[in-house]
């Protein structure tokens, strides 16, 4: 493969507006914040990654700002210069400075786009060529939806209606203490056949451990995260006393982790984020165990722009993703994106990859420049109101 060097790396902060606010169990959010990375090449080739994060640390550690400056205090500086003829080598690069995942996972995958274009390649079939022998991609991802928590019963009802409407094939409910086994009756009283799972996002303890057996007679896909954000022990121990398969979110950040999973029986599915991660090249590792103990696999979403969706839905369209993902289309989150085209809903619950070299998707520089401002415009707002 043809290799490249980094001439240079320019960062974004843009705020987007949802179409309609997203509610977990540690808050309800109603603006995209990202930190959008462009990096170029000295062959002028353009390469965009999304920092995966929330304007406040309550999935993660990581914000914004926090992001931003990791970027351009020690990530960017670290990296201009650097040629890169292998992505899999590039964390190396940036491996003295620790933690930070979803920061260094918006850079790494600005390398992976321009990578992919300098070498004439789709994202998915980059993937693909740095995945085991005979992994080709799918060129489109199956996908479902993930709801948020509703102000009602009816009203949850009501959106799954919607979604099931549209296309969706497999129905995401976030829960939290105190709605839980109520929404999973409702949904799965009014829809028997859908395929239905819940993600608590850490709610819940060992305390609870008997009160979530009851989540067993809905038939579903999964429970995600049940307990802490930092958990594998004590989920090995949910899992023996639940017959429902428990799928890991937040407490998987590296390879390292889903192999201590593995070990103590706290995972039957793995949601893989690669921001969460640190990128995609410890993806691709992890891709590579859950092919090697046939763990059922999907990517999460962290309700991206279209910079991060598509290099989500690249991913996601490789063929040991066999469950379906957290990536919807376009309009299940903006009126519009920063991108074009739009994702668009296509048969049977799929997402395609698009068609172009890298991503495959445009930055819009005047959509851009308008999420920059109101980035600028809304922070101090909504810095006060998280205290
Ligand atoms: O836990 O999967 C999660 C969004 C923000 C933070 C955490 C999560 C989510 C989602 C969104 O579930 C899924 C999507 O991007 O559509
Ligand atoms: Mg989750």
């Amino acid at each position: 493969m043809k290799a490249m060097t980094i001439r240079s790396i320019d960062l974004h902060t843009v705020l987007l507006l949802y179409l309609s606010p997203f509610e977990t169990s540690f808050g309800a959010e109603t603006d995209k914040v990202a930190v959008l990375v462009e990096l170029t090449t000295e062959a002028g080739v353009v390469g965009w990654g999304e920092c995966s994060i929330e304007f406040w640390p309550g999935y993660g550690h990581e914000t914004a700002e926090t992001a931003l400056h990791m970027l351009s205090e020690f990530l960017a500086p670290a990296v201009v210069g650097a040629t890169v003829s292998d992505p899999r080598a590039f964390p190396a690069l940036i491996r003295r400075f620790r933690g930070n995942h979803h920061a260094r996972a918006g850079l790494e995958a600005a390398v992976w786009d321009a990578f992919a274009a300098t070498n004439d390649l789709r994202l998915t079939d980059c993937f693909a060529h740095f995945a085991p022998e005979g992994h080709r991609s799918e060129g489109r991802a199956t996908v479902g939806v993930s709801i948020g928590i509703q102000p009602s019963l009816d009203e949850t009802v009501d959106v799954v209606r919607q979604r099931l409407e549209q296309g969706y094939g497999r129905i995401k409910l976030k829960i939290k203490r105190g709605w839980d086994v109520e929404v999973a009756r409702a949904v799965r009283a009014a829809f028997p056949d859908v395929l239905l799972m819940l993600d608590a996002n850490s709610d819940y303890s060992m305390d609870d451990a008997e009160h979530l057996t009851q989540l067993d007679q809905f038939d579903l896909l999964m429970i995600e995260q049940p307990l802490s954000h930092d958990d594998i022990y004590e989920h090995g121990l949910l899992q023996k006393r639940l017959q429902t398969r428990v799928c890991l979110d937040e407490s998987v950040k590296s390879a390292s982790d889903l192999n201590i999973a593995l070990q103590v029986g706290a995972i039957g599915i793995l949601n893989l984020k690669p921001a969460r991660v640190g990128g995609f090249s410890e993806s691709l590792e992890i891709y590579r165990i859950c092919v090697e103990h046939d763990l059922p696999l999907w990517i999460g979403g962290m309700l991206e722009t279209g910079v991060g969706r598509a290099a989500n839905v690249a991913f996601a369209a490789l063929p040991a993703v066999n469950l379906p993902s957290d990536i919807s289309a376009t309009d299940r989150y903006f009126a519009a994106d920063i991108s074009e085209p739009p994702f668009v809903l296509g048969e049977e619950s799929t997402l395609a990859a698009p068609d172009g070299y890298g991503i495959g998707v445009e930055v819009c520089r005047d959509r851009l420049e308008e999420a920059k401002r109101r980035w600028i415009e809304k922070y101090p707002y909504g810095k006060a109101e998280a205290r």
